[in-house]
């Protein structure tokens, strides 16, 4: 039977860790660190998932403000406010939440935030400081993993890790973090299009499921003693909820946890990580 990774637990160590360095900032004289969030439309997702992250904001000593908007926004006018947010002194990180309406060029939005304030880490200048190992900030949901992994005691150097998704948000940045000195591993992405998907997952000693899809991985697809963390964030339908949907991961839990040796939860695994490692990149962002 598998170990349950915490993520709840292991994000609160680290927010407990960014609230005392935001007391000390604030003891030294300096104004807390502020974080504007962008919000383009009603998705009811993006909507709850910009309530956790002022909400962690707020509980660390975080300053922050949510921007919304009508879906019917111009590009041009999400590009102006982001030129006044990267002009502004008084804010130090800017998020602009995805997806955004089919009518505005993501990538535009995103080469629009000045690379300082990028606590994303998505601008081309921030992933090419990634890829090439400098320190910056760090990709949310990658770095939340390899945080998991750091406080597990769970070894990666020279350790096969299987990425089963190749997305910019977590696949190609955890590609380039699980390859940083240091870290070490030996690294696979697969995807939609790969043939012997279960066959190169069965190699993985550390498989990461980040596809979108509920319970992708099932048991076969596992060496016995393998490490699975579960990026999949599911709304499956469930009327016995009150609000008639509950949250599964990627990965068939029920019987993958049989034959891992560590597995992370949905709800309560990668997703409290990715809000905790925004609250450090805006503390970063602030000095
Ligand atoms: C939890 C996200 C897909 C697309 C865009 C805690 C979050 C989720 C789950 C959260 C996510 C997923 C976020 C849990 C932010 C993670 O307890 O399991 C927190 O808020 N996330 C996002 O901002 O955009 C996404 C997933």
């Amino acid at each position: 039977m598998a170990q349950l990774i915490d993520g709840k637990l292991l994000s609160a160590q680290i927010r407990s860790e960014v609230k005392a360095d935001v007391e000390k900032r604030v003891q030294l004289g300096k104004r807390a660190p502020f974080l504007t969030v962008v919000l383009i439309g009603e998705d009811p997702a993006s909507a709850s998932y910009v309530k956790a992250k002022a909400a962690a904001s707020a509980e660390v000593g975080i300053g922050s403000d949510t921007l919304r908007f009508e879906s019917s926004i111009s590009e041009s006018e999400v590009l102006a406010l982001l030129a006044r947010l990267n002009e502004d002194p008084n804010v130090d990180g800017i998020l602009v939440q995805l997806p955004l309406p089919s009518h505005i060029d993501e990538q535009k939005v995103i080469n629009a935030i000045a690379p300082t304030k990028d606590v994303d880490c998505f601008h081309p200048e921030s992933v090419g400081n990634l890829v090439i190992g400098m320190d910056g900030f760090q990709p949310a949901t990658p770095a939340g993993i390899v945080e998991m992994l750091r406080r597990s005691n769970i070894p990666t150097a020279g350790k096969h890790c299987v990425i089963i998704g190749r997305s910019n948000i977590v696949g190609k940045p955890l590609a380039n973090l699980m390859l940083k000195k240091g870290i070490d591993s030996t690294v696979t992405v697969c995807h939609s299009r790969t043939p012997n998907l279960p066959e190169i997952a069965r190699q993985a000693d550390i498989l990461v499921a980040a596809i979108g899809r509920a319970h992708f991985v099932t048991a076969d697809m596992v060496k016995e003693g393998a490490v699975v963390i579960d990026v999949g964030i599911n709304r499956i339908d469930d009327p016995t909820k009150e609000r008639g949907y509950r949250l599964v991961g990627d990965v068939d839990f029920e019987a993958v946890s049989k034959k891992a040796s560590f597995i992370t939860p949905v709800p309560g695994g990668v997703g409290p990580m990715t809000i905790a490692v925004l609250l450090q990149n805006t503390l970063k962002a602030s000095r």
